[in-house]
């Protein structure tokens, strides 16, 4: 089966509630009008998720930044899976790297979150990439082995088939490759450079699962992802999609950005 591609746009912590508003309802109706075959989502912050929800047109699947494990409890500051479902959110980002780096985010909570996630039927999309010192030092393929390893064995999800869902051609979880020093900067990584991460990742998955579940999860590349670089991701085999920060904040621009990898 030929793996779907999928875009999602990172709204980090930008915007007020009338600029998301009025910017993912612009969104939104472009992406219906442009029929892609494509996914299509945007993570918000989650302050706007459940006005979000009312206008996406059934074109646009709406993401968390983030989610916690637990049903309820005391964990002031946290969204449950159930919370954000019942404002008809489809999923969330984990483990972003920018809550690696500054929240405490660990590759057991990534994993906790990823868990609770797909066994509520969501999509988890797990972030993963390594620093520059890490790939200068040689270390991607160690680190990027150990993000994902521990993140599943973490999850408590012990069946392959948990992962992918009810629907193999959009399974429940998805990798985002983002290199940290990638992100924001301006300095993407080079096609050449995403795709030997992207099929190194696909290894992983294979030796962790199996060839055929590995062979349907999307690995999206992150880390300045434009509307000039985007067709050449696109064009690298093990490179299903992207998540884009800067770039998606303004409808008309993402949604260009959007067809270009349909
Ligand atoms: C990486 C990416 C979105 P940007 O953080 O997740 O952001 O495209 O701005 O580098």
């Amino acid at each position: 089966m030929q793996r779907k591609k999928m875009v999602i746009g990172n709204w980090k912590m930008f915007k007020s509630a009338s600029q998301a508003s009025s910017e993912f309802s612009d969104f939104a109706k472009l992406i219906a009008t442009k029929k892609l075959n494509i996914d299509v989502g945007i993570a918000a912050p989650s302050v706007f998720l459940a006005d979000l929800a009312r206008r996406t047109q059934n074109s646009v699947t709406l993401f968390a930044q983030n989610a916690h494990w637990a049903n309820e409890g005391a964990f002031t500051g946290e969204i449950s899976t159930g919370m954000l479902q019942s404002i008809l959110v489809n999923g969330s980002l984990v483990a972003h790297s920018e809550r690696r780096q500054m929240f405490g985010e660990t590759d057991e909570s990534a994993g906790k979150r990823v868990g609770a996630l797909v066994r509520s039927g969501m999509k988890a999309v797990l972030c993963i990439g390594e620093t520059l010192a890490e790939r200068e030092s040689g270390m991607l393929k160690q680190v990027l082995t150990r993000q994902i390893e521990k993140a599943i064995e973490a999850s408590g999800i012990r069946s392959a088939n948990e992962f992918i869902g009810s629907n193999p051609s959009s399974p429940l979880l998805s990798l985002a490759y983002e290199p940290v020093w990638a992100i924001g900067t301006g300095k993407a990584a080079s096609p050449v450079e995403a795709q030997d991460a992207h099929a190194f990742i696909r290894e992983v998955l294979s030796a962790s699962f199996n060839k055929e579940t590995s062979s349907l999860l999307q690995i999206l590349y992150g880390g300045s992802v434009k509307l000039n670089n985007v067709k050449d991701y696109m064009a690298c085999p093990d490179v299903d999609g992207a998540l884009v920060g800067g770039a998606s904040l303004i409808a008309k621009d993402f949604s260009d950005l959007c067809e270009k990898c349909d």
